[in-house]
């Protein structure tokens, strides 16, 4: 509980330090879940290095302190797990690779970069597949995503749990993004925008006629305070939290892409571990999974609404608008789709469609 009110006031710091107490309507935080389940037997002692890509005040960090709690009380302290955020470690893509050669035990990319593992995760990459919170959430819980964490077997990683990194949103340096015609700048030149290193993506702007560039998150602050690149798009609180709002004027509520987290471990790590230690890292991961989707739906808006309090000037877009960029990209779908599969994204658009009609 320590760590996560430390986790809330950094947040809350961040929020009220340039704003004056006034403004610093903090999100209702729900406490982190209680921890409770039997103590697990002696089976010796582990410590756990992870590495994430996100600040202290991210939920992706709050949650996995609260994985870290979960592994420490019922372990009675012989887990422990030591976190390094703010991409200290290496990005995803990095991180991922010392995932596979052991020299780390734990990370948490999004799923973007880990279609090179498990090409069926591209799914999640293509643009307004899932049009709800409560859709993506049943997504990442159905069996259709088990089967893509399964699928990571025997490539060096044991991936645990999908959450929630969130819809992303456009941000850039130049100038208010409405329409396709914004972003592809007709006479103006398109826009630069960073992408993640994953081909829809690079698909998915190449089509609005931007310039898409791939980049390590890491590297993505210095380019756009250097120029190097116009705009990002990532979720409103990773926008915050990395305080790019300092060196990008506008942001737009495209909400294109849903991208999810996966919690991984290290299969050489995975495979050290007594099976009740397995087992009880499997339950943490669930556990924290289910929390940090929980933070990331609570701190969606609310960064959003911070960001403008800073100055970010933020589009929001009616279904109008929204409608241009969804028949903009479609394209998208038809380059992509025979190669991660149509009955796959049918499978995952029925979940969507049902969960959408409760
Ligand atoms: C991206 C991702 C990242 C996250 C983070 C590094 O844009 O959305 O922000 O994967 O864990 O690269």
């Amino acid at each position: 509980m320590t760590r996560f009110l430390l986790g809330t006031l950094t947040f809350a710091g961040v929020a009220t330090m340039g704003l004056g107490m006034a403004h610093a309507q903090t999100p209702d935080l729900s406490a982190p879940p209680a921890i409770d389940g039997e103590v697990v037997e002696d089976h010796g002692s582990h410590t756990i290095r992870m590495g994430i890509g996100l600040a202290e005040s991210s939920p992706q960090y709050i949650s996995s302190q609260h994985f870290a709690d979960i592994l420490e009380e019922r372990s009675e302290g012989r887990l422990t797990v030591n976190i390094f955020p703010n991409s200290q470690l290496g990005d995803d893509v990095q991180m991922m690779e010392m995932l596979q050669t052991g020299t780390l035990d734990m990370s948490y990319p999004s799923s973007s970069p880990a279609t090179t593992y498990v090409p069926e995760l591209a799914a999640f990459d293509l643009p307004f597949l899932l049009p709800t919170r409560e859709a993506a959430v049943a997504v990442m819980q159905s069996d259709v995503a088990q089967g893509m964490l399964d699928s990571f077997d025997g490539t060096g990683i044991k991936a645990l749990a999908f959450s929630e990194n969130g819809y992303r949103q456009l941000s850039n340096s130049v100038r208010p993004v409405e329409t396709p015609e914004d972003v592809g700048g007709l006479d103006m030149g398109g826009l630069t925008i960073r992408t993640m290193e994953n081909p829809v993506h690079l698909s998915i702007w190449e089509t609005l006629g931007a310039n898409p560039t791939p980049m390590a998150f890491g590297e993505l602050f210095s380019a756009m305070e250097q120029g190097v690149v116009d705009g990002q798009e990532n979720p409103w609180s990773t926008i915050l939290t990395s305080n790019f709002h300092e060196v990008q004027d506008y942001g737009s509520e495209t909400r294109h892409v849903y991208t999810p987290f996966i919690m991984m471990m290290s299969e050489r790590t995975w495979d050290r571990l007594d099976p009740a230690y397995q087992d009880l890292v499997q339950e943490a991961a669930r556990q924290s999974a289910a929390y940090e989707i929980q933070l990331a739906a609570e701190y969606d808006d609310w960064s959003r609404n911070q960001l403008e309090e800073r100055g970010m000037q933020i589009t929001r877009l009616n279904d109008e608008q929204i409608a241009a960029f969804q028949e903009a990209v479609q394209p998208v779908y038809d380059e992509w789709a025979p190669e991660i599969g149509e009955d796959l994204i049918a499978e995952i658009q029925a979940i969507a469609e049902e969960t959408m009609s409760n």
